[in-house]
This record gives C-alpha cells, sequence and structure tokens, in this order.
C-alpha cells in the first residue's frame, strides 16, 4: 500500500531554493579560488544526465553496489530485520533502483517493515510510488519529500519504531570532511540504540579507474558539470557562455579525491542578472564544482566512531572497488 507522498519541502514556487541559490553562486564565484557547490548539479536535466552517467561503462560505483546487493541481499536483510518491526528510511531514494533488491528480498521474506524513500524531488516520489505499487504492491510506502534534515525531523515526531537509515550511493563522498561528520552526527541524533545506518562508500583504487569515471568518452560527465552553469543562466539570468568552459577532473591518490573543476577557456567576463554583478575570469581560470572522496575501510571506521556508529558488517564487490558497511548506534 502506498500513501500519498508528504511535501516538506519549503516553497511550491521555488523562491526560497533560489534566493539560496543566488546567494551561494555570489559567495562561490567572489572567491580567489572560484567554487560552485555540486548540491545544485540535480536540477530536472542534471538528475537525467545522473541518470545517464550510472548507465556508463566507466562509471564503476553504481555496477559495483548493485553487485554488492545483489550478492549479499539475504545476509543484509537478516541484520537489517531481527525480529521486530522496522522503518526502512531511504535518503536521497530517486528511482530507488538499488534499493529495490533488497525491497523484493525484504518482500518475498515477508518481513515486518515500512519503506519511507526521502527526496528533495517530488516528481521522483510520485514515481516511485506509482512504480512499488505496481511491482511490490505488499509493501507501505510512506515517501516524504524534502530536506533529509527535516525529513529525519519529521520521522523522528512520527515514526516511532526502530529505523534503517540507508545512505547508498558513496553520496557521503560529495561532503567536505567536516560537512560529512556534521552530516552523520546530526543522522546519528535522530536515532536510538538498536537504531541502523547503513552507508555505500567508493574505496581507493587505481587512479587509471577513477578518473575515467569522471570524465567519459562520450562526454555525459562533462555535459553533467556544464549544466551547472546553464542553470545559473536560465535561474539567476546569467550569460555564462557554455562553449568557452571545460570540464576538468582530476584525482588526488595523497587525499583520495576526485576534483572537477570547470576551466574557462580565455579571459572573459559574466553578467549575472539576479546578482546585478560582473564577474571577470582569466583565461585558464578555474571554478571548483565537486569533491568525490575515495574511501579506506580504515577511515570509513574512524568516520563511524567519531560520528557515534560501530561498524557492524562490511559488504564489499568482488574487486573490492566500493563498500556498503552497515553501522549500529553505539
Ligand atoms: C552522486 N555522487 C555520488 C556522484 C559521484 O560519483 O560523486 C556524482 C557524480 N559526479 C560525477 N559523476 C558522478
Amino acid at each position: 500500500m502506498t500513501l500519498l507522498p508528504i511535501d516538506l519541502s519549503i516553497k511550491q514556487d521555488g523562491t526560497a531554493d533560489t534566493a539560496a541559490f543566488a546567494k551561494d553562486v555570489l559567495e562561490g564565484l567572489s572567491r580567489t579560488n572560484k567554487k560552485l557547490s555540486s548540491r545544485y548539479f540535480y536540477d530536472k536535466e542534471g538528475s537525467r544526465l545522473f541518470q545517464k552517467i550510472m548507465h556508463l561503462s566507466e562509471y564503476y560505483p553504481t555496477r559495483c553496489e548493485h553487485e554488492v546487493l545483489t550478492g549479499n541481499k539475504q545476509d543484509i536483510i537478516s541484520k537489517f530485520a531481527g525480529d521486530s518491526f522496522f522503518h526502512l528510511i531511504d535518503l536521497g531514494a530517486g528511482d530507488a533502483l538499488k534499493t529495490k533488491i533488497l525491497l523484493r528480498e525484504l518482500d518475498k521474506q515477508k518481513k515486518q517493515f515500512d519503506y519511507v524513500p526521502v527526496d528533495i524531488s517530488g516528481d521522483a516520489m510520485h514515481q516511485l510510488n506509482e512504480n512499488l505499487q505496481q511491482e511490490l504492491p505488499n509493501i507501505e510506502v510512506q515517501a516524504v519529500v524534502g530536506e533529509y534534515f527535516k525529513a529525519l525531523e519529521w520521522l523522528h515526531e512520527n515514526k516511532a519504531e526502530r529505523k534503517v537509515v540507508l545512505f547508498l550511493g558513496s553520496n557521503i563522498g560529495n561532503f567536505e570532511d567536516d560537512e560529512s561528520i556534521d552530516f552523520l552526527k546530526k543522522i546519528r541524533s535522530y536515532l536510538n540504540t538498536g537504531d541502523k545506518l547503513f552507508m555505500g562508500v567508493d574505496l581507493r583504487k587505481s587512479p587509471d579507474v577513477i578518473l575515467p569515471a569522471y570524465n567519459d568518452a562520450s562526454g555525459v560527465t562533462a555535459a553533467f558539470n556544464l549544466n551547472l552553469l546553464q542553470r545559473i543562466n536560465q535561474e539567476l539570468g546569467a550569460n555564462f557562455d557554455l562553449t568557452a568552459f571545460q570540464h576538468s577532473p582530476i584525482y588526488h591518490p595523497q587525499k583520495g579525491v576526485m576534483k572537477s573543476y570547470l576551466v574557462s577557456t580565455k579571459a572573459q567576463e559574466v553578467h549575472i542578472k539576479a546578482l546585478n554583478k560582473t564577474f571577470s575570469f582569466d583565461a585558464w581560470e578555474a571554478i571548483h564544482t565537486e569533491n568525490s572522496h575515495k574511501y579506506s575501510l580504515k577511515q570509513v571506521e574512524e568516520l563511524g566512531l567519531t560520528c557515534g556508529f560501530t561498524v557492524e558488517a562490511v559488504f564489499q564487490d568482488e574487486a573490492s572497488q566500493f563498500a556498503d558497511v552497515l553501522f549500529t548506534v553505539k
């Protein structure tokens, strides 16, 4: 049974979101080392391009996590389920393609749970509702549209039973180091003893594997990165010339971070109407747009401990490229 999605998003007309976007763009482009947040990649076109990325042969994380979940679904389910009812909360659920591997198994084993997908995209949550109604009609679904923390607060107040939180896809890797700690500590603050966190992390590996995943031959990742400028053009009335910027990803093996940039191929000026401001770019000046952290298992364990979690189990693909880590509340 699927209930109508609960909408906790700020404003239906998006004005509050636009104001926050404008403020962040102003702050980021005013820096000496210019920067835009990858949080803003995911407008309609950005989400479409990310779906395409996940199907690229070079983009191994999705394939690897699929393998981890498929190969270990029974073990994972038994660790989630125990004997008592639980809420399965899926942060950033999207189309829940990977989560459905677990949902099918939970359904097959008639486990007692309800599924709470959380996503900022109302469209995605309505589509997922319809899809689950068709494919897995026995599962109780309560989708929530909104930011993660608003949703967790709502869940804390409205869903009293044991919780298992999913944060798949190595989304944690897109945060700055201190942001990921704040994020996990915040999640922890909404959980109780017995609750669990199941998190996907991309593991350290050869730069020869990592780099092409963020610089695919067909140029989808380049389009995904450049779409951020297109979004600023559309939503903030800017005049970025997308042909005068190039996608430029670099992997730092010591820090274990993939960094993506948009590099200005010439000296140019860009006006942003909503900010009433013109920004100058030198030739070959870069805007930093994304970090994608790659972890060792030791780092993941330490990150968990810092934030109030202990590792219960680690599931990996055959080649140890990706891990899904099950944490319990300390
Ligand atoms: C969503 N996130 C985990 C992706 C990543 O791998 O960092 C976003 C992405 N950026 C470029 N390709 C994919």
